[in-house]
């Protein structure tokens, strides 16, 4: 078929190349000139897709990217892989709205379209559907439009991008089957829903049930600490009980751009629909987001017990992006315990190995390499996301103290979160 995949990030370059991949001829969309620059010179700034992959259906033609809409034309199969970002609380659809109105241009009978950006139940036939039908002239069943969610998980060795069963769902059977048969064969798994809202929903239901379980965690790991019961191997315990029960870790909060921000899709829709909040999204954000105050509060009571302020001692903190491994900074809780260390006087520095120390800009902590002078010469040091590339054994040896938010090490210089 020739697809097109409107929005060329971590979601849509690796759709787009497996796509291409899969024998499609695809064509890779995205507004930013940058971005195309970068696809065409076959540089992948996308985690899981490798510079080999991407020149590869470069090479064979399969797969192209373009800022040019005219390119668009004659398409049998577009895919909205575009941010859904909420702006104070509430979805904007802002790119949906614009990426349709694209397509909508370029849409003809029996051609498809298929959102997969994360948003509210009913977004697809309420505000996507009414878009392409403006734009095109045409009305839905004359066209084919379908929901099929991103299940990426970035950085993840375990579950791969085809591997991970594919959810989806058509406005009407013929736009199930056409949308079905693409996904055949990307993905090794799909598995039809009946209903767009189905699909939707059972998306954010996924985030939703990590976002609340992990927030429990965190909840209880402060009570925990209080009681003196090492919460991490209680989890462990728990975890022995081969059903009914997941295994959440404490941390230092959760960020990320799915976590913290597809629960409040629902949230919002809940307190349009029914004049009230989805009271488990608002008391596990508030947990959540308190993280960082109580990372900051125990590294409060460590100095103090070595006779030191916060004010004027040097805190080295491991780990800035949102999760292990991760090189996203985006809703990241350390970024959040440095700023509540720096207000209290401290001298914080960062080591992030997953991000060069020139995007060091954007942050508001100087990025250092983990060296064992770095880390000696701090009065307090912080494991806040336990990357592969850290040696914990030089953080183990040469830290006078360490708050460890992941339970990674062990000494009488270690306390846990
Ligand atoms: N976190 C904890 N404790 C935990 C698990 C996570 O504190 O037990 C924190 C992480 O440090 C991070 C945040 O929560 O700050 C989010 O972590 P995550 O493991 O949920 O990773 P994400 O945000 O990349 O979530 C994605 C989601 N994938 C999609 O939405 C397609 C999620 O559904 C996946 O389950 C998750 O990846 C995954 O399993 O890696």
């Amino acid at each position: 078929m020739k697809v097109v995949v409107a929005g060329q990030g971590y979601v849509g370059l690796a759709l787009a190349v497996r796509a291409a991949e899969a024998g499609h001829r695809v064509v890779g969309y995205d507004v930013d000139q940058h971005r195309i620059k970068m696809l065409t010179l076959g540089d992948s700034y996308v985690q899981d897709v490798s510079p080999e992959r991407l020149r590869a259906v470069l090479d064979s033609g399969a797969y192209s990217a373009t800022a040019d809409a005219t390119e668009l034309a004659g398409f049998d199969l577009a895919v909205i892989t575009v941010p859904t970002p909420l702006r104070d609380g509430a979805p904007d659809l802002s790119f949906i709205e614009s990426c349709a109105r694209t397509l909508g241009g370029h849409l003809r009978a029996d051609a498809a379209v298929v959102l997969e950006s994360t948003s509210y139940p009913g977004t697809t036939r309420e505000v996507l559907v009414p878009i392409l039908e403006e734009a095109s002239g045409l009305k839905a069943g004359d066209f084919l439009v379908g929901f099929s969610p991103e299940r990426i998980t970035p950085g993840s060795r375990r579950f791969s991008f085809e591997e991970t069963p594919k959810l989806v769902a058509g406005i009407d059977p013929r736009s199930l089957g056409v949308i079905k048969g693409f996904y055949d064969t990307v993905f090794g798994v799909t598995v039809q829903v009946s209903s767009l809202e189905v699909a939707e929903l059972a998306k954010l239901l996924e985030n939703l049930y990590r976002f609340v379980n992990i927030s429990v965690i965190n909840e209880v790991a402060t009570l925990a600490r209080s009681l003196g019961v090492d919460i991490w191997e209680a989890i462990d315990a728990a975890a022995t009980k081969p059903f009914g029960f997941t295994r959440f870790t404490p941390g230092p909060g959760v960020g990320g751009h799915c976590l913290p921000v597809d629960p409040l899709f629902l949230s919002w829709k809940m307190q349009e629909e029914l004049g009230r909040p989805l009271r488990f999204v608002e008391l596990a954000n508030d947990v959540n987001n308190h993280m960082p105050d109580y990372v900051v509060q125990r590294l409060v009571e460590a100095l103090h017990r070595r006779h030191r302020t916060v004010s004027g001692s040097r805190i080295l903190l491991l780990g800035l992006t949102y999760k292990i491994n991760a090189t996203d900074l985006r809703n990241s809780p350390s970024t959040r315990v440095a700023e509540l260390l720096i207000n209290l006087g401290a001298d914080v520095r960062g080591a992030e190995p997953n991000i060069p120390n020139s995007d060091g800009a954007e942050l508001n902590v100087p990025l250092v390499d983990a060296t064992p002078g770095e880390i000696a010469g701090a009065d307090a040091v912080v494991l806040l996301m336990d990357h592969s590339r850290f040696d914990l054994e030089a953080v183990q040896e040469n830290a006078s103290y360490v708050l460890d938010c992941r339970n990674r090490l062990s000494g009488a210089n270690v306390e846990v979160l």
